[in-house]
């Protein structure tokens, strides 16, 4: 049920009264919440008394959300997801709530600025990149359509680090978002839950004499919940994210303080608290490193203890659990959950081993997020057992069963039992948590269509075999709620201007689009909002010490995790191949080109950072030289996040999408600016392939080589010196790096790069190297036909209907977790006069 807006002739006196109250809402807050009076408030205090005047807005959809939950026999969506990526808050309330206008302009009133108190907000970074944010984006589109769901995560004390440039080096630095404080959330103390970890199990005999297991844990810790609303685009649906803290069950040992020992008294608070301290940095590289593990299996606990709580608060057991909750595993970071759950049910609830199965693989699900080798968990089974022996031992049990099962369907066959089990046994011995997950759930999918093939026929071959129904595809999907309305205010002002606002829930509508190409005047509006973003972030850079950057050129944009398959250092071969050429020919007809990289390196991923210095480097030396002035520039810009991404995709001409074929999953990037209105370079990789479907080819800069060519090049014997022999211009740029051209002489600083290139090349860089240069090349002719450019750009935005998070949430409720929406009423209106009768 969609809200309706105040559209009768009265809406003026509505609006003035709401700003009124508003004005006043901000006055109250900061008198009585923040404690000061206005001449003495900071920028934060000022933030904080507006987001909590819009967070009473939603209160009352919140509540009823609640209820709703709790009295209607609805089906939960259960997202359990390590990472939460969801970037500012208040903003993108005051846009589903349809608020922003008449908040702005209380805020102007009372004489602040909006997009100051907007910009102050510190991001939750609560994720490393496309896994973290394609969840956020998910409980959008999720209280969007009205589904009722909960993600369950981690509340990390410290996220995401913030990158500093220092010299050309990445620098991290710790990230506070929650030292200003947190609006949005609300701490449940009293819905706490009990955490264990090591100690040993026992057999006992219970008091009707069944044989049971018990786990006796060595420590214990609470997990705290807090409570974030995520509220739908102009529907009273308000869902709810809830992280888990850890805090020691008591605040410290009175007995150790007593006799003077102080630091043991507060050592197990410490312990306790570490584990939800700090976000792993490491995207899309597995580690192994206990304190992980640790975090995964608590916020797991958590959730799956809240989720059996809610659903006993209804009905009388758990048999009817899988028809109360359907629960996603994002990635296997949650993978833990399917012995946890089977704990909870056989030793908790004691339930048999046969029907507690049941229940568990109706119960989850499990998206795959990557085919790199180097990301998929394996946890060692010596660690796995000293912290979780109970869960080893169900996961034996597990995998003992589904291996008879196996021996029965293909007799014989040892090799299929070896590579199948959930145990790798091929030297120390590991868990694999892909096989757990795939096991345990009833529904696994991949993120793009080839990355599901590629699932189905290499990295999860042998399951797809076994259970041929059980593999599907959900294309990744971004919510056109912030990444086009909220970002690009412009663009979104003249979409709907020219074909109403309906697109903004239902993304498909923008082919009304199509038909504009051939209006002039249309065109160049369009372009003109281009232009304007573009202005914005030359703005933003002229008054620095930094080059002023020219907004007439072609913004060639790159931003994403710094990652070897990503091949940032494709682009930057180009770029040194263009100012090469630039200085041997100034009359090369080629447009000026802005270059801009952003992202971060996993700290401990030495050839990710120096990529960025060489990045850096290559932009010192273009930058101030005279001879490319204003032809040819290069920005670094820092920190890349959730808010330098709202200001970054709007302004793009080209999305640079050029990882090599068959490593990135899916992406999402490439979605974000293909609906502002950039053209995408890229290889048929990932969702690139069906964005170049949706788009049509003529519309798509596409290079290099597919999966299949990737795949013969390696069998037929890879040699990347031959084609650097062969090839006078990428020998050229690959000299001018190796000889110190961009490091003041040093031929050191860059050889470890330079050395992977020339003799291993793993993600065939240099293979791909001529047919990318050419088709830059194409890039920058039809960009000199700005006429053609821009049909090509509305196109793009016009055909990402498929790209909007509902639709994958739609396929996820009907492929996966067979749910439907249920709109939200709002019973309970206002408070009553009198105040309430407490029970
Ligand atoms: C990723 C994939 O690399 C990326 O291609 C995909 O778009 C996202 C979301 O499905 O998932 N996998 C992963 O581990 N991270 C990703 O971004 N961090």
């Amino acid at each position: 049920m969609t809200r309706t807006n105040t559209t009768d002739c009265n809406s003026h006196t509505n609006d003035s009264n709401n700003i009124k109250k508003l004005k006043r809402g901000f006055a109250y807050k900061l008198f009585y919440q923040q404690g000061v009076w206005p001449q003495n408030a900071s920028l934060n205090d000022y933030y904080l008394a507006v987001s909590y005047t819009v967070r009473d807005r939603m209160q009352k959809m919140f509540l009823n959300s609640i209820r709703a939950l709790q009295e209607k026999d609805s089906k939960i969506v259960g997202y359990l997801s390590a990472e939460f990526l969801m970037g500012p808050h208040l903003h993108n309330n005051l846009i589903n709530l349809g608020l922003y206008d008449q908040v702005s302009r209380a805020v102007e009133e009372s004489g602040l600025d909006i997009k100051q108190i907007i910009d102050h907000e510190e991001e939750p970074g609560l994720g490393n990149g496309g896994l973290g944010r394609l969840a956020a984006c998910y409980l959008d589109s999720l209280a969007t359509l009205q589904i009722p769901a909960i993600g369950y995560g981690i509340r990390y004390e410290f996220g995401m680090f913030d990158q500093e440039i220092e010299n050309g080096w990445q620098k991290e630095l710790g990230d506070r978002w929650l030292h200003p404080g947190n609006p949005w959330e609300f701490k449940k103390a009293h819905m706490a839950v009990e955490i264990g970890s090591g100690g040993y199990t026992e057999r006992y005999t219970d008091d009707h004499g069944n044989l049971r297991v018990r786990w006796v844990p060595a420590r214990m810790v609470k997990g705290i919940p807090y409570d974030t609303p995520v509220i739908g685009y102009r529907v009273n649906n308000v869902n709810l994210l809830r992280l888990w803290s850890a805090e020691a069950p008591k605040s410290f040992d009175f007995d150790d303080f007593n006799v003077g020992d102080y630091q043991g008294a507060v050592h197990e608070k410490i312990m306790a608290e570490t584990i939800t301290k700090v976000l792993y940095p490491n995207d899309e590289q597995f580690r192994g490193k206990e304190l992980r593990l640790l975090q995964q299996y608590f916020f797991v606990s958590c959730s799956m203890q809240d989720m059996v709580r809610i659903h006993l608060f209804q009905f009388p057991n758990l048999d009817n659990f899988p028809d109360k909750f359907a629960v996603q595993l994002n990635d296997t970071h949650p993978a833990i959950a399917v012995p946890e759950f089977m704990r909870l049910l056989i030793d908790v609830h004691h339930y048999s081993w046969e029907q507690a199965w049941d229940i568990v693989t109706h119960t989850f699900a499990y998206t795959n997020h990557t085919l790199l080798p180097e990301a998929l968990e394996k946890w060692s089974v010596d660690m796995l057992g000293r912290l979780l022996p109970r869960h080893l031992e169900i996961i034996y049990e597990i995998n003992s069963r589904f291996l008879d099962l196996i021996r029965i369907k293909y007799p014989g066959d040892v090799d299929v039992v070896r590579r199948m089990s959930i145990i790798d046994e091929s030297g120390e011995r590991y868990v694999r948590m892909a096989h757990l997950a795939c096991i345990g759930s009833h529904a696994i999918n991949g993120v793009a269509e080839l990355h599901t093939r590629l699932l189905k026929n290499h990295t999860l071959a042998d399951f797809h075999r076994l259970w041929p129904d059980k593999l599907t595809n959900v294309t990744n999907g971004v919510t056109p709620r912030r990444w086009m309305v909220l970002s690009n205010p412009r663009l979104a002002r003249l979409i709907s201007s020219a074909i109403g606002d309906g697109w903004i829930t239902d993304l498909y509508k923008l082919r009304k689009l199509e038909p504009l190409v051939d209006d002039p005047a249309f065109c160049e509006k369009w372009q003109q909002v281009k232009f304007e973003n573009k202005q914005d972030i030359c703005a933003m850079f002229s008054c620095d010490c930094g080059p002023v950057f020219n907004p007439y050129a072609l913004f060639d944009v790159q931003v994403k995790r710094i990652h070897e398959y990503k091949r940032q250092h494709l682009n930057l071969l180009h770029i040194v191949n263009l100012y090469h050429r630039l200085k041997n020919n100034p009359d090369l007809d080629v447009p000026p080109r802005t270059f801009i990289f952003g992202g971060k390196a996993a700290p401990g991923y030495t050839m990710a950072k120096l990529i960025i210095k060489l990045i850096n480097s290559v932009a010192d030396v273009v930058n101030s030289d005279p001879d490319v002035k204003n032809r040819l520039q290069i920005l670094f810009i820092p920190n890349f996040n959730v808010q330098i991404g709202h200001m970054l995709y709007p302004m793009a001409d080209l999305s640079e999408q050029i990882s090599l074929a068959g490593k990135e999953a899916s992406g999402t990037g490439n979605m974000k600016f293909s609906m502002n209105g950039a053209l995408t370079i890229g290889t048929l990789d990932g969702a690139n392939v069906e964005i170049r479907e949706e788009v049509a080819p003529e519309n798509f800069f596409l290079f290099g080589m597919d999966v299949n060519a990737v795949e013969d090049l390696r069998r037929a014997g890879y040699n990347p010196q031959t084609i650097y022999n062969q090839n006078e211009g990428l020998k050229a740029a690959i000299n001018l790096i190796a000889m110190g051209h961009f490091s003041h002489g040093d031929q050191e600083l860059f050889r470890p790069l330079i050395d992977s290139l020339l003799y291993h090349d793993p993600y065939m860089v240099l293979a791909d190297y001529q047919s990318y240069v050419e088709c830059q090349q194409k890039v920058g002719e039809v960009f000199q036909d700005p006429g053609r450019w821009t049909k090509m750009a509305i196109r793009n935005a016009a055909r990402m209907g498929k790209f909007s998070s509902d639709r994958s949430i739609a396929d996820y409720c009907r492929k996966v977790w067979k749910v439907k929406p249920l709109p939200v009423e709002l019973k309970l209106q206002r408070l009553p006069e009198n105040g309430f009768k407490f029970p």
